[in-house]
């Protein structure tokens, strides 16, 4: 089910395309609804696309590939200007984006990668480094903890770039001690009751857990009511280094049940609405635009709190 938002064509308070220039219509396929830092992320594109002028159509496939098809197929027939699409997992869009191509539609991406050997089948990839956010977690356990460590590690989607990559950094980093050992990996899905459940389970298979990396704050958080619920400290028996640094996130770490966070920025929308438009005027871009992130220890996040927007 596609809806539209922040089409209200007629008014132009808001800011407009900038001098003689046409509306601007956006496509947007969301990944759902997962986690603090999608619902962020939604809300920036939404807030963005309206400062911007740009109308909107947005849709959440709920995390399943084939309903962002779906809507990218739907955007290609509506005949939008461009489109944009967080790809729920990396491989399987080369079809879909070959439509657009052959409809003259530009495609930005943005948070996620794809996985493909064309890449003229998208404009431009804005999003993070994945790979160094897991470097990030991966050095802060090398230089904060003596071993032997148990680890174990709450993937995201299945599939998905911030999956693949926070735990290739991560285990990358860890290799450097020999002593730090991954006992046991398993996805979560991205959300609070996935972490939760397979927290639960690698509590009993593993009771001699020392970290929990898990791939985002999310997760991270349900672990933490998972360890509670065993009868132990979280932060304290158990470590826990999360990605994201979400508002609940940066609590748990202010109230010292997460021990460390690396922040992923989900606030794209401006630098997105900034793209498109030069994309739909033929201008150039780069191929790959990064955002800038921190990383937040306790007291960090303390002195950080109370601005936070997400
Ligand atoms: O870290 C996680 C979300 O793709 C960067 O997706 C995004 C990730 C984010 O569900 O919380």
């Amino acid at each position: 089910t596609l809806t539209a938002c922040g089409s209200d064509s007629t008014s132009s308070k808001d800011g407009d395309s900038g001098g003689a220039g046409k509306k601007i219509t956006m496509g947007f396929a969301q990944v759902g609804a997962e986690s603090g830092w999608r619902t962020a992320n939604t809300k920036s594109v939404q807030q963005s696309a309206k400062a911007a002028g740009v109308e909107l159509k947005f849709s959440d496939a709920q995390q399943k590939q084939e309903n962002q098809i779906k809507a990218i197929r739907s955007y290609i027939q509506q005949k939008v200007d461009v489109i944009a699409f967080s790809p729920v997992v990396e491989t399987g869009w080369d079809a879909v984006l070959l439509e657009a191509k052959r409809a003259r539609i530009p495609v930005i991406l943005t948070d996620r990668a794809v996985d493909s050997d064309d890449d003229t089948l998208y404009e431009t990839f804005l999003g993070s480094d994945f790979v160094k956010e897991g470097e990030k977690a991966g050095e802060w356990l090398v230089e904060n903890t003596e071993g032997p460590v148990n680890v174990v590690e709450l993937q995201g989607t299945t599939g998905a770039a911030p999956a693949i990559d926070r735990k290739k950094g991560f285990e990358e980093k860890i290799a450097a001690r020999p002593d730090i050992k991954i006992r046991a990996s398993q996805s979560g899905d991205f959300t609070r009751s996935g972490g939760k459940q397979v927290m639960e389970a690698m509590l009993r298979s593993n009771p001699d857990v020392d970290v929990v990396y898990a791939h985002n704050d999310d997760m991270g958080l349900g672990a933490i009511e998972a360890i509670k619920a065993a009868g132990k400290k979280p932060g304290k028996d158990i470590k826990i280094i999360t990605v994201d640094a979400v508002k609940d996130g940066m609590q748990a770490l202010a109230d010292g049940e997460i021990n460390y966070i690396v922040e992923c920025n989900p606030l794209l929308g401006d630098q997105l609405m900034d793209l498109a438009k030069k994309v739909v005027a033929g201008e150039k871009v780069p191929k790959r635009v990064v955002t800038e992130e921190t990383t937040f220890t306790p007291e960090q996040a303390k002195k950080a709190l109370p601005d936070r927007q997400y």
